[in-house]
């Protein structure tokens, strides 16, 4: 199971997706709703529906579940009996809490590339 806004999607976000299937045979991505993101401070280009169709459209994932709170994972470990939690690693660490339920596994992020550049050069392209 996997978790993140996966917004403007891209192929760090498939390099992950890709990785996270290989530690199991049923991968589970909760995508952070409007709201949630909101308390991350992000804003999302694609609403939640969206983002959630893109991501069941990869080989990769088998089920898209909603993320609306930071303290629902041990709930959702346990109530999808989840083997493997997957996470990029710029999160190191910071889930380790889950390491009495399920495997924690922090797979290294995919360099040079993040939605954040994406809409930085798309900005600079259009405005010159
Ligand atoms: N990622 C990656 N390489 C990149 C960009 C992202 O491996 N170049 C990974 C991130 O580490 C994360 C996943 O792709 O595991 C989704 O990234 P985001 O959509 O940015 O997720 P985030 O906002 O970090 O949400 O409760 C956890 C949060 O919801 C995580």
């Amino acid at each position: 199971m996997t978790y993140g806004t996966f917004d403007l999607l891209h192929t760090g976000h498939i390099n992950l997706l890709r990785r996270a299937k290989e530690y199991g045979d049923y991968l589970i991505v909760a995508i952070s709703s409007d709201e949630f993101n909101a308390l991350k401070d992000k804003k999302a280009y694609y609403t939640f529906e969206q983002r959630k169709a893109i991501l069941e459209a990869i080989r990769y994932v088998d089920e898209v579940i909603p993320e609306n709170t930071w303290e629902q994972k041990v709930e959702d470990v346990q109530n999808h009996t989840v083997d493997v939690f997957v996470m990029g690693d710029d999160w190191k660490g910071e889930f380790d809490f889950l390491k009495e339920h399920c495997e924690v596994v922090y797979l290294p992020r995919t360099v040079g590339i993040s939605t954040t550049k994406i809409k930085s050069d798309l900005n600079l392209a259009n405005n010159g």
